[in-house]
C-alpha cells in the first residue's frame, strides 16, 4: 500500500471511529467511481465547513434563515398556544442556537430541552449557554446521529413531547429518506406528540439559484472546502484552481443541486486510485429539495403526521409547519 493510501486509510479509520460517522475515504472513493461523480453533502461540515455554513446563514442572498427567524419571532406565541401541554422539546441536529432561542422565548411552559447532535463540543457549549439564559429550563443533551434511531434518556420518556427540526434540513434528504425520517420522529414524540419543522418553499428560479450562488462567493468556498478537506484528510491532489462551484435548479426534481465543475481535462489521485475528469464534468455535492405547502402536507400525511397549522414569512419564501402524530 502506498504511503498516501495508508495515510488516507488511517485517517478514514479515525474518521469512522472518531467523531465522524460514515467514512469520508470510502464515500469519496465510491462517489468518484460513479458515472455521475458525487460526494455526500454530510461531509461539508468539518470545522471550516461549519463556520462557512454559519456565514451563509447571514448572507443577504441566503433568505431561508432570515425568513424562518421572522416566522418564529412573529408567530412564536401563536405556536406556543397550539402546544399548551408540551413539556419537553427534542431538537434534531441542533447546531447553532439562534432558532431555538427564538422559539424558547415563546414556549415559556417547556421545562425540558433535549438537543440531539453528532458534535459533543457543540452540544456541551450550547447546553451551557442555554442553561445560563433559560435558568428554569432543564437541558438534556443527547449525543447521537439524528438520522439513526435515537434512544431517549429516562427523564424525557414520560413527558409530552414536541420535536423541532428547523432550517429546511429535511430538504437535504432524498424524499424517501425524508419520509423515513418523519416516521422516526413519530417514534420520538410518541402518540399525539408534535413536530415543528421549517421547510423551504418552491419559488422563482433566480431567487433560488442566487441563494446557493451568492455574489460574495461564500457558498462557493463552502462547496470547494470539500476538496480542501479531501486533500488534507485523504492525501488527495485536487487542484482548487481547476474546479468551480456551480448551483442549478433541477425543476423536474424540485431541487437545487450543487456541483463542483472540472475546468479542464484532468486526473486526480487519491492514494493508488486515479480519477479522470473531462472538462465540464461535475461532482454532485448536494441536493436541497424545495416543497410547496401541498407537497409537504402530502409527505407529512404519508408518514402519518397530520398538519395542524402552517405559517410563512412576509415574502412567502419559507414554510413552518406544526404537525401532530396520528400513529
Ligand atoms: C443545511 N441545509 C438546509 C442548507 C440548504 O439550504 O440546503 C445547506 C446549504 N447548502 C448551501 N447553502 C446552504
Amino acid at each position: 500500500m502506498s504511503v498516501a493510501l495508508a495515510k488516507a486509510r488511517s485517517t478514514a479509520f479515525e474518521a469512522i471511529n472518531g467523531t465522524e460517522e460514515g467514512g469520508f475515504l470510502d464515500a469519496v472513493l465510491n462517489g468518484l467511481s460513479l458515472p455521475q461523480k458525487a460526494i455526500p453533502s454530510r461531509f461539508f461540515y468539518d470545522k471550516r465547513g461549519s463556520e462557512l455554513f454559519e456565514d451563509i446563514t447571514r448572507l443577504k442572498a441566503y433568505y431561508p434563515t432570515r425568513s424562518e427567524l421572522e416566522i418564529f419571532d412573529i408567530r412564536g406565541e401563536e405556536i406556543a398556544a397550539l402546544v399548551p401541554d408540551a413539556e419537553a422539546m427534542v431538537e434534531f441536529g441542533s447546531g447553532s442556537s439562534r432558532k431555538i432561542r427564538a422559539i424558547l422565548k415563546a414556549l415559556t411552559h417547556l421545562r425540558l430541552y433535549a438537543p440531539i447532535d453528532i458534535s459533543p463540543e457543540m452540544l456541551a457549549a450550547e447546553a451551557k449557554a442555554l442553561s445560563a439564559d433559560f435558568p428554569d429550563l432543564k437541558v438534556v443533551p443527547i449525543h447521537a446521529d439524528f438520522m439513526s434511531p435515537v434512544q431517549l434518556p429516562a427523564e424525557i420518556r414520560g413527558t409530552k413531547r414536541l420535536a423541532f427540526f428547523p432550517g429546511s434540513t429535511i430538504g437535504n434528504l432524498e424524499p424517501h429518506e425524508a419520509f423515513q425520517f418523519l416516521q422516526r420522529v413519530r417514534d420520538v414524540v410518541g402518540s399525539s406528540g408534535h413536530l415543528l419543522i421549517g421547510v423551504d418553499r418552491k419559488k422563482d428560479e433566480a431567487t433560488l439559484v442566487r441563494a446557493y450562488d451568492d455574489p460574495e462567493g461564500v457558498t462557493g468556498a463552502f462547496n470547494l472546502n470539500l476538496l480542501v478537506r479531501a486533500n488534507r484528510e485523504l492525501g488527495a491532489d485536487f487542484d482548487l484552481e481547476r474546479f468551480a462551484h456551480e448551483a442549478r435548479y433541477n425543476a423536474d426534481h424540485g431541487r437545487i443541486e450543487m456541483h463542483l465543475k472540472s475546468l479542464a481535462d484532468q486526473r486526480v489521485t487519491i492514494g493508488d486510485r486515479h480519477f479522470d475528469f473531462r472538462a465540464d464534468e461535475t461532482i454532485h455535492t448536494e441536493n436541497s429539495y424545495k416543497y410547496t405547502p401541498d407537497e409537504f402536507h402530502l409527505l407529512a400525511r404519508a408518514a402519518r403526521f397530520e398538519p395542524v397549522r402552517s405559517w410563512t414569512d412576509s415574502a412567502s419564501r419559507f414554510g413552518v409547519y406544526l404537525l401532530q402524530n396520528q400513529g
